[in-house]
């Protein structure tokens, strides 16, 4: 079920408990402002997941409540994963799910980054 974008932080969701060491996680990459790990049902050969270590619910709750050292944090990690992961020559893909109609699951803020093949259209008929 998508998330309610209203909701408040939930410390219980899934991806708190694995920033918290609760549950497991194929970690790829970590630094202060950021986690990234192996999306559990990968879409391409590459499908990781980046997530801010703070809590926010969502690309919106993170772009109007998060400081600007947590967002220049966060989005250059998702860069440097890329970059460790050999996807900047090749190309790659970046999407961040938003509430209803964007069918979010997770409700902490997570980027979906693609890779590894080639991608064409951006949104399924
Ligand atoms: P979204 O629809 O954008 O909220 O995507 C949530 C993604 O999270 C989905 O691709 C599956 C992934 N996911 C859900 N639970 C887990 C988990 O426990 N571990 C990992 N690694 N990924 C998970």
């Amino acid at each position: 079920m998508p998330i309610d974008p209203y909701a408040p932080y939930d410390d219980n969701n899934i991806f708190a408990r694995i920033l918290r060491g609760e549950l497991p996680c194929k970690k790829v990459y970590e630094d202060d402002f950021a986690l990234a790990f192996h999306d559990i049902n990968p879409q391409a050969p590459v499908h990781i997941l980046v997530i801010p270590k703070a809590r926010y619910v969502s690309w919106d709750d993170f772009t109007i409540h998060a400081t600007d050292g947590e967002i220049s944090g966060f989005i250059r990690a998702v860069g440097a994963v890329a970059r460790e992961h050999g996807l900047v020559e090749p190309g790659y893909r970046l999407l961040a799910n938003v509430g209803q109609h964007g069918h979010q699951e997770v409700p902490h803020l997570h980027v979906h980054l693609f890779g590894g093949r080639q991608f064409y259209a951006m949104i399924p008929q």
